[in-house]
């Protein structure tokens, strides 16, 4: 790809926007009722099922998750009934909130990454789908305050691999965040190490503070990475989308980064709501891999987004259009 092929923005948003707003949330008695809002879900497709784990807000603010499927990834049906994540009740801790689930198959298996919020800190936790709505825990973080955590589809050098943003900045009067995506290995995806940082945030610009979005997408040029960019400097925070391309054997090496976002709020949908100015790319699903599971390059990509902590977006492209941005330079 060279900057000549870049035809301005090939990232355009469905006409169906926004695909699912609470109004298509129905009510599950007693607590889950009218509620709030539905943002930030994962994506996973199964043959030609596309299926989304929905963060779900209630009036009582709290979260619950919930399931919507779809057969032509745009029309979502959203089950009557919650998520659940058998085991987690052991962990111990005082759990407020699951949220922002990221979906990747490895093997035969769907897994989901959730942040949870504990007291004082924000902890991942992996869990094995079981059926539509039931998942079981195989991990959760105890040391690390840390979140938007994807895995990878495959094993990288025989160990399970895993992108991760940890919390190492308290914001005034806000949540803590981070400016570093960085790369964890597992053997068994229950013991995390740290490998080493991938990128930083790019003080001034964009794309501040930084976060995972999707988990990574095979291509031949590497590993295709949709993440969130908060630029700080204009007061509140506004959250774009942009793309980079991660060597496929040492994901910690950067070949290519987008200069410019992707996708950063300019519907209405996008600039007003709970969190005014928010796009947060959290699910990513590719049409077409060639027989040797890289993602063939005229395949169409949807990806799903959170709109202003609100309701969920779908933004399409292609392979060829996000490894052109990732080389806008
Ligand atoms: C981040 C996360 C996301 C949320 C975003 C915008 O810190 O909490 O879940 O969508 O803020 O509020």
């Amino acid at each position: 790809m060279t900057p000549t092929e870049i035809e301005g923005n090939n990232v355009k948003r469905s006409s169906a926007n926004p695909i699912l707003t609470r109004e298509d949330i129905p009510d599950i008695l007693p607590h889950v009722v009218d509620v709030s809002s539905v943002f930030n879900p994962g994506a996973i497709r199964y043959g030609d099922r596309y299926q989304l784990i929905l963060r779900v807000q209630t009036r009582g603010r709290e979260t619950v998750l919930m399931t919507a499927e779809s057969d032509d990834g745009e029309r979502f049906s959203v089950s009557p009934s919650l998520v659940t994540i058998e085991g987690l009740d052991t962990i111990g801790e005082t759990m407020y909130h699951i949220y922002d689930p990221r979906l990747t198959q490895i093997d035969d298996d769907v897994f989901m990454v959730f942040a949870a919020d504990v007291d004082h800190a924000c902890r991942l936790g992996i869990a094995r789908q079981e059926s539509l709505t039931s998942f079981t825990l195989v991990s959760f973080g105890s040391e690390t305050d840390t979140r938007n955590g994807v895995l990878f589809p495959e094993r990288i050098g025989g160990r399970y691999a895993r992108l991760e943003r940890p919390n190492r900045m308290s914001i005034e009067g806000g949540v803590t965040s981070g400016q570093e995506i960085i790369l964890s290995e597992s053997e068994d995806l229950i013991d995390w190490l740290e490998v080493g940082s991938v990128m930083s945030g790019r003080c001034h610009y964009w794309d501040e503070l930084i976060g995972s979005g999707p988990p990574p997408i095979k291509t031949r040029e590497g590993w295709l990475h949709i993440y969130h960019g908060i630029a700080r400097h204009f007061g509140a925070g506004i959250y774009q989308a942009g793309v980079a391309l991660l060597d496929l054997e040492d994901p910690c090496h950067v070949l290519a980064r987008s200069r410019n976002n992707i996708l950063e709020p300019r519907e209405l949908y996008e600039m007003v709501g709970q969190v005014p100015n928010v796009v947060f790319p959290s699910g990513m699903i590719v049409d077409s891999y060639d027989s040797d599971g890289f993602a063939e390059y005229k395949s169409i990509v949807r990806v799903y987004y959170g709109c202003a902590d609100t309701a969920v977006g779908l933004a399409l492209t292609t392979i060829q259009d996000l490894l052109a941005a990732c080389h806008d330079e």
